[in-house]
C-alpha cells in the first residue's frame, strides 16, 4: 500500500541503517539507466526488431547469426553513446565519495553493460556482465576496449530497429587487432559463466557487506538474481529501489517504490542534523517494510 513518505518512519529507519553501515554494496540493473533513455530488457522498448535478449544474447545465436547479433550490439553501442548518466548514477558517485571520506567501504556491482556508472565517475565498480565497448577475440582471446564508431565499416548505418535480415560476411565484421579473427562483444551471454575473477570479487563483496541496496533489476537473471537472498540469509538488511515489485521484494527489509533517479538522491543524501532526513522525498514514493 502507498505510504506517505513525508511521514513514513521507514525512510528515517533506512537512513539510520545507512549512517551505521560500514560496508555498503549496491547491485544495479537496467532500471537505473532507464531514465537516461536506455531501454530495459523486459520493459517497454526491450525488444530489438522482434527479438529479446534471450534470443540474441547467447553463444548459439552468435554462432548461427553472427551478423545479426553484431548489428544488435552495434545498435546499442551507438544508442548508448547518445545517452548521459542520470541523477541515480550521480547520487551513487556522490555517496561513494562521501562514504570513502568517512572510512566506509562502498561498492557497486552492475549488471549493465552500458558503461554509464563509469562515465558518471563511479570507481568502486564491477561490471559483472562486461561492457559494450570491450571486445574479445573468438580465436586468440585478446581483449581490448574499442570505442570506434562505427566499430567497422560494414556496420555503418546498420542495426536499425525497423529493418529485417542481416547478411554481413564474417570477414567484414569486427576483427582482432592481434590475429585478424572475428571478435565478439566482451559480455556475458546466457549459458555462459561469469568470469572467475568477477565471481571471486562478487563473493567477497556479498559476504562482507552490512547493507545491500538493489536498484532497478527484475531479479530474474541468475546469478545476480540470487544475491539478495544470499545477503538476507546473513541477516543483513536488503533495500530495494524499483518502480515495481520483484521476486526480491518479499525478502527485502525495505522496498522503496519509484524511479531510481528520483529516489536515490534523496535516500543517499547527506544527513542534515537541522532537518528531518525524509523531508524531500516525492509524495508519490511508496515504501514497504
Ligand atoms: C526501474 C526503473 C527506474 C525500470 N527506476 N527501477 C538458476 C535458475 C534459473 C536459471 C538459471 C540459473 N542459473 C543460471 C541460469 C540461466 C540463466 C538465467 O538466469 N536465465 C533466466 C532467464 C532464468 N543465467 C545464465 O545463463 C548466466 N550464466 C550462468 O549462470 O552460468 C552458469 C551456467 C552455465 C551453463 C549453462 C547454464 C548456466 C549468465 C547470465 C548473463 C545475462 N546476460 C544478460 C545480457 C548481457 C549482455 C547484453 O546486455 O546484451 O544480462 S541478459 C540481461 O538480463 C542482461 C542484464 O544484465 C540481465 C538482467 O536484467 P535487468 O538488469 O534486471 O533488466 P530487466 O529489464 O529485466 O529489469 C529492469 C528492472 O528495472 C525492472 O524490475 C523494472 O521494474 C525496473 N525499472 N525503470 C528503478 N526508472
Ligand atoms: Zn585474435
Amino acid at each position: 500500500m502507498a505510504t506517505n513518505t513525508q511521514t513514513d518512519p521507514k525512510i528515517a529507519e533506512f537512513r539510520e541503517l545507512l549512517s551505521k553501515a560500514r560496508s555498503i554494496l549496491v547491485l544495479t540493473g537496467a532500471g537505473i539507466s532507464a531514465e537516461s533513455g536506455v531501454p530495459t530488457f523486459r520493459g517497454e522498448g526491450g525488444l530489438w526488431r522482434q527479438f529479446n535478449a534471450t534470443d540474441l544474447a547467447t553463444p548459439s545465436a552468435f554462432a548461427r547469426s553472427t551478423s545479426l547479433v553484431w548489428e544488435f550490439y552495434h545498435y546499442r553501442r551507438e544508442l548508448v553513446r547518445t545517452k548521459e548518466p542520470n541523477k541515480g548514477h550521480l547520487a551513487l558517485v556522490e555517496a561513494e565519495e562521501r562514504f570513502e571520506k568517512e572510512g566506509k567501504h562502498f561498492f557497486i556491482l552492475t549488471q549493465n553493460i552500458d558503461g554509464l556508472h563509469r562515465r558518471a565517475g563511479s570507481r568502486n565498480l564491477l561490471e559483472i556482465h562486461g561492457n559494450l565497448f570491450t571486445v574479445r577475440c573468438t580465436s586468440c582471446g585478446f581483449i581490448e576496449e574499442n570505442n570506434d564508431s562505427p566499430i567497422c565499416e560494414a556496420l555503418r548505418n546498420r542495426g536499425l530497429p525497423n529493418e529485417t535480415g542481416s547478411d554481413i560476411p564474417l570477414k567484414d565484421l569486427p576483427s582482432c587487432r592481434q590475429c585478424g579473427s572475428l571478435v565478439r562483444p566482451h559480455v556475458v551471454w546466457f549459458e555462459e559463466c561469469l568470469w572467475p575473477d568477477v565471481l571471486k570479487k562478487i563473493n567477497e563483496e556479498i559476504t562482507q557487506c552490512d547493507l545491500f541496496l538493489v536498484v532497478g533489476t527484475s531479479g530474474i537473471v541468475y546469478p545476480a538474481a540470487g544475491y539478495a537472498s544470499i545477503v538476507a540469509q546473513r541477516k543483513v538488511p536488503v533495500v530495494e529501489v524499483n518502480i515495481e515489485k520483484t521476486p526480491a521484494t518479499s525478502t527485502s527489509t525495505f522496498y522503496f517504490e519509484g524511479p531510481a533517479g528520483e529516489l536515490l538522491p534523496m535516500l543517499l543524501a547527506p544527513i542534515k542534523t537541522d532537518a528531518p532526513s525524509n523531508k524531500t522525498l516525492p509524495l508519490n514514493a511508496k515504501t514497504r517494510k
